[in-house]
């Protein structure tokens, strides 16, 4: 019988952070208050691993929410950031490394003729929006139930993520005027999205989408969701934005647009672009990005934006995923892990379904597919919470919330998918 790991530091310094940060974390859903556990406070990372303050290692497939595709500490990312830094970590004005990036950016997302880095995904998809509206003197915009765009007002309406994990009824403070402007329809609902431009005509200014649902767990499109978005909005002068903040480089190294070969008019993208180094970005169609200061009119700024210390990790990131092989390996892994898991559920018969779009998976403890925010209600989130503190006590450390994606990185190897299935098939014993 595993015992749950020895964690005496991490309470500890839970209990003190609690007394100076909110729920004593910078960010609700690490306080691992889904799975009825006290969070483990990180001292380090390597490779596919990460190590508490208590000593004890994790496999870990949280990897920072996704952003730590090469594994912690990749030696390369390492000393691309000190390099930078030895000459300066910000200068609040244009850098080399600035097109260095884009260009690699592009290469990749060739639908981003033009790109504004930023610092987090929230601000790349409350600047895209903002952009969006102005392009089309519109105000109205169209969101997904279940769906996570960061914490900008404009998207705690019915959102996913930490909104969902912690059941809050969307946000306090968001003015009703605000939530009001933001048109909810069910995920993969195509029809629903249909009626609202019927309902609102030449009043939407876009649709923003997580192409992959990976916010209420991952949920894939269903066949013409996505290119039925597209054609709805080109047929209302409306832009379609797609938020691939986490889908970008995991469902595909050219994200859900490469995947279901889909143009949209925006993306915004994150995490994995900076390589653990916070940093965000939105781009797309050059007339579009065109009216964002100070070629255009539509205000948008920031101090770190573009800084060489992200600038560089994301550069030395995306140098590893040119040649498509590293991905092409991690890909092969999660096939395997995705076998494997559903091996072991046909055989234990436990009710539950694993969904996952190329590196990102959920596990939903429920017996019917997920296909949107309700179907992923039905899941059990007691089971879920088991199964988390199962793993825990294995070593293997698995999104805290029924309601978020599990993600591999290149460090991610046959011993790791091996150690993984081994416990899962430990921990759905019963
Ligand atoms: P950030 O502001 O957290 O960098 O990005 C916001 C965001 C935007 N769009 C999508 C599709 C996202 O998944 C996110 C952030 N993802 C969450 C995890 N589900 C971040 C983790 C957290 O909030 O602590």
């Amino acid at each position: 019988m595993q015992t749950s790991p020895v964690t005496t530091r991490s309470e500890e310094l839970f209990r003190q952070a609690q007394e100076l940060l909110p729920g004593g974390v910078d960010s609700p859903v690490r306080a691992f208050r889904a799975v009825g556990s006290q969070p483990l406070f990180i001292e380090r990372g390597e490779g596919a691993y990460v190590y508490d303050v208590d000593g004890n290692r994790y496999l870990d497939y949280v990897l920072s929410w996704g952003p730590l595709i090469l594994g912690h500490a990749h030696p390369h990312v390492a000393q691309a950031i000190a390099a930078a830094a030895q000459k300066g970590t910000s200068f609040g004005a244009p850098s080399p490394l600035e097109l260095e990036l884009a260009r690699r950016v592009q290469s990749f997302y060739p639908s981003m003729e033009m790109v504004r880095f930023v610092n987090s995904g929230t601000e790349a998809t409350m600047s895209a929006v903002r952009l969006a509206r102005a392009f089309t003197n519109r105000d109205y915009i169209i969101k997904f139930e279940g769906c996570y765009h960061g914490h900008a007002d404009l998207f705690l309406v019915q959102a996913g993520s930490g909104v969902a994990t912690l059941g809050l009824p969307d946000s306090p403070g968001v003015p009703a005027a605000t939530a009001n402007t933001t048109l909810v329809a069910p995920f993969n609902d195509l029809a629903a999205v249909q009626d609202f431009f019927r309902r609102y005509p030449e009043e939407i200014a876009a649709v923003i989408v997580e192409p992959v649902a990976g916010n209420m767990g991952v949920v894939p499109p269903v066949e013409g969701f996505l290119q039925g978005l597209r054609e709805v909005t080109q047929a209302h002068d409306a832009l379609l934005i797609f938020d691939e903040v986490m889908t970008g480089f995991r469902v595909h190294p050219g994200g859900a647009q490469a995947l279901y070969n889909i143009r949209p008019d925006l993306t915004t993208l994150g995490k994995v672009i900076g390589g653990g180094v916070p940093v965000g970005a939105f781009g797309g169609r050059r007339d579009v990005m065109a009216m964002i200061a100070p070629s255009g009119p539509v205000y948008q700024a920031g101090t770190f934006s573009g800084n060489p210390l992200a600038m560089a990790a994301g550069i030395a990131t995306l140098n590893l995923l040119k040649d498509g092989h590293a991905w092409d390996t991690m890909q092969r892994r999660a096939g395997e892990l995705e076998t494997g898991v559903r091996e072991i559920l046909a055989r234990k018969g436990v009710p539950a379904v694993l969904q996952s779009v190329g590196t990102m998976f959920t596990l939903f403890f429920t017996g019917q597919p997920v296909t949107n925010w309700s179907t992923a209600k039905t899941a059990s989130r007691e089971q879920y919470a088991a199964f988390f503190r199962a793993l825990l006590a294995q070593g293997v450390y698995l999104a805290p919330s029924q309601f978020e994606a599990g993600f591999l990185s290149t460090a991610h190897g046959q011993d790791e998918i091996e150690m993984t299935l081994s416990a899962m098939e430990h921990a759905l014993s019963g």
